[in-house]
């Protein structure tokens, strides 16, 4: 039984041009993210657990509770499968480039102004040793969004934070146009955020 798919995207390869090029999103997205479906569900059946009842977030909330002998192999699948789904979800051709609502106030409050989170955020992304992920996350238990970053395909989830937006700062997220220009790959990504949906995610957890 094959719990997790490859999810389709909402938008064409050759959409989140000039920002995003299309063949680096074909091939992580029919390649990269596959393999992190492929993998999933292997890793899942190695432990007897292709029928587990609870969606991968909340199997990575709990990894603790996972067999050690397909813990790390859950971690790093079921992250790299589910970062890539919500990266996914909050890209969208012609942006509306800011935040709005309740989200746009909690920014101001924690980060001054959108421009700060703005710098705050890219400074993060560029400060990620090798491979991984920055996010801007909704922390429960203090009731507060937070921008942190986190290790190859490590989840926010193992860390009992809600993902709300995460940049993937894998080197086959950009390397293909941007080569070792990290950081115009993060300016370019800025035009691409889907606040609409961000937003929503928030306001469905606070
Ligand atoms: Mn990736």
């Amino acid at each position: 039984m094959v719990l997790y798919q490859l999810p389709k995207l909402s938008y064409e390869y050759h959409e989140l041009e000039p920002f995003i090029d299309a063949e680096t999103m074909k091939i992580h997205h029919t390649k990269h993210h596959q393999a992190y479906v492929d993998g999933l569900n292997k890793s899942l059946a190695q432990i007897g657990a292709e029928s587990h009842p609870k969606y991968i977030s909340a199997i990575l909330s709990e990894l603790t509770t996972i067999p050690e002998s397909g813990r790390s192999a859950i971690n790093f699948f079921g992250g790299g499968f589910e970062n890539h789904r919500l990266f996914w979800e909050t890209l969208i051709p012609n942006s509306d480039k800011i935040p709005e609502g309740k989200l746009e106030d909690q920014i101001d409050v924690y980060f001054d102004s959108f421009d700060n989170f703005k710098k705050v955020f890219s400074a993060m992304a560029m400060s990620i040793q090798g491979s991984g992920w920055c996010w801007l996350v909704f922390n429960a238990t203090y009731h507060k969004i937070e921008i942190i970053t986190t290790a190859n395909q490590d989840s926010p989830w193992t860390l009992q934070k809600t993902p709300l937006l995460g940049l993937d700062m894998w080197e086959h997220a950009y390397y293909l146009k941007y080569k070792n220009k990290k950081s115009d790959y993060i300016d370019a990504w800025w035009n691409l955020i889907n606040w609409d949906y961000v937003g929503n995610r928030f306001s469905e957890l606070s």
